[in-house]
């Protein structure tokens, strides 16, 4: 591994001009006491960083490059759109395309709205679930994150449990009263916050399967019951998907589960790279957003043609037999053999995955079930994981509290590499 000596100039020049030095706080590494690589390009399943190093990449801008970064078809898709130009403030047919296809992928969605990221996905989501309940509060549950929106900022997970944030300074106390935030997986604190306020919740958000605090898997009749409890207190309830959307199957975590909520929020993969995020659902629901109806959302470069034509050739990638069954055979393996890696050299580490993503979570020996659990987790391992699984040319998630994402891209050679490196690191760990 060549020194990091052109990133660590550029990060010394950016923390001059930029907040931390980065353009999102989980991108400084702070919990893992580097300082950040700076990428000069990224193809396939790796990316190379400006010192000429290179990674197998297990980020995949957190969770948009499944296919693997630099697709052609994508690549070619959005250079032809460019010919065209680059955003026109005016309805374009790619825009069509995209709703059609998302409403076809996505079993609950009847009609969608697009936007630019997963943050105004899902914060416009709930100013829709609040007119249309004509109810204030929402429930969330520690540890899962929904962007950075005010009302989302309450126990969240992502950057703001990695950097150890209490909230967020800035949040008006009204607001954050509004928000009731309860453990994950936990039956009884729904039904009493339920119970005790179920006339004044607006809206339930979930990750359906939350990758913000580490990949925690709901417990099997979890969601199955938020389902019913919602629907029986007329409480919408909003699947937060912008990371399992597309990524745990063709129609992401309410096609896997089996469980339809009556919004949906999506970001990352829907975009193939580029920004889109989208909210939709029930038509009764959404015809209420403007200007067919009185809920105001509005974005300059929502569904901006570069980014929908990008969107439309991942999801139609996407849409092709067998894709799904490629990214479980691998991720799986990879889950497995790292389990074993670990086990065999005494690391106390459990492996949870949903799909093609997982998290290790290092200092624990049972599964973790909720934030409370996962906050009890040996950071300092998994700092000192990552930095020697980096300096071994593996680039993992800067924060214990991420997911790392399996492509279409990783080949059988790649995993074998992660393993081998994993091996020499966990026989290092276990030697400490
Ligand atoms: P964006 O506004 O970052 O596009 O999406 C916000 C968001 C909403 N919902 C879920 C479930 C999410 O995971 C996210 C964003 N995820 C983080 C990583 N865990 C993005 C990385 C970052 O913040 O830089």
């Amino acid at each position: 591994m060549e020194e990091f000596l052109l990133s660590r100039q550029y990060f010394d020049l950016a923390n001059t001009l930029i907040p931390g030095g980065v353009n999102s706080p989980v991108r400084a590494c702070k919990s893992v006491g580097m300082t950040p690589v700076f990428i000069e390009k990224a193809n396939g399943c790796y990316i190379h960083d400006v010192d000429g190093n290179s990674y197998i990449d297990y980020v995949g801008s957190w969770g948009p490059m499944i296919l693997g970064h630099n697709n052609h078809e994508v690549k070619g898709a959005v250079q032809n759109a460019l010919e065209h130009g680059t955003s026109f403030g005016a309805p374009t047919w790619r825009e069509i395309e995209l709703a059609e296809k998302i409403i076809e992928m996505v079993p609950s969605i009847e009609m969608v709205r697009l936007v630019s990221s997963g943050t105004e996905a899902t914060m416009s989501a709930i100013r829709l679930a609040r007119a249309f309940t004509g109810r204030d509060k929402i429930i969330k549950f520690d540890g899962c994150y929904h962007g950075h929106a005010d009302s989302f900022l309450v126990k969240a997970g992502s950057g703001v449990a990695t950097l150890g944030i209490p909230g967020s300074p800035g949040v008006p106390s009204g607001t954050a009263e509004n928000t009731i935030s309860i453990p994950f997986n936990d039956f009884n604190a729904l039904e009493d916050v339920l119970n005790k306020e179920g006339g004044n919740i607006a809206a339930v958000i979930v990750e359906p399967v939350p990758a913000n605090m580490g990949v925690v898997p709901p417990h099997e009749d979890f969601l199955p019951t938020l389902r019913q409890w919602t629907a029986e207190r007329d409480i919408l309830l909003i699947f937060d998907e912008v990371i399992t959307g597309f990524r745990l199957a063709p129609g992401g975590a309410q096609e896997f589960f089996d469980v339809m909520p009556d919004l949906t929020c999506l970001g990352k993969i829907i975009g193939g790279g580029l920004p889109v995020g989208a909210y939709g659902g029930r038509r009764d629901i959404m015809e209420q957003i403007a200007p067919a109806g009185q809920v105001y959302q509005a974005g300059t470069l929502s569904g901006n043609p570069l980014a929908t034509a990008a969107g439309i050739t991942t999801l139609n990638v996407l849409s092709r037999p067998g894709i799904y069954d490629v990214l479980e055979e691998k991720a799986a393996t990879m889950a497995d053999v790292l389990s074993e890696l670990a086990t065999s050299n005494g690391i106390a580490c459990i492996i949870q995955r949903a799909g093609s993503i997982m998290t290790c979570f290092f200092g624990h020996n049972k599964p973790v079930i909720n934030f409370e659990a996962a906050m009890k987790s040996d950071t300092a391992m998994y700092a000192r994981f990552y930095k020697e699984m980096l300096m071994s040319g593996i680039y993992l998630a800067p924060s214990q509290f991420e997911a790392a994402f399996i492509s279409l891209a990783h080949g059988w050679d790649d995993l074998d590499a992660t393993f081998e490196a994993a091996e020499e690191i966990f026989k290092k760990l276990g030697n400490q």
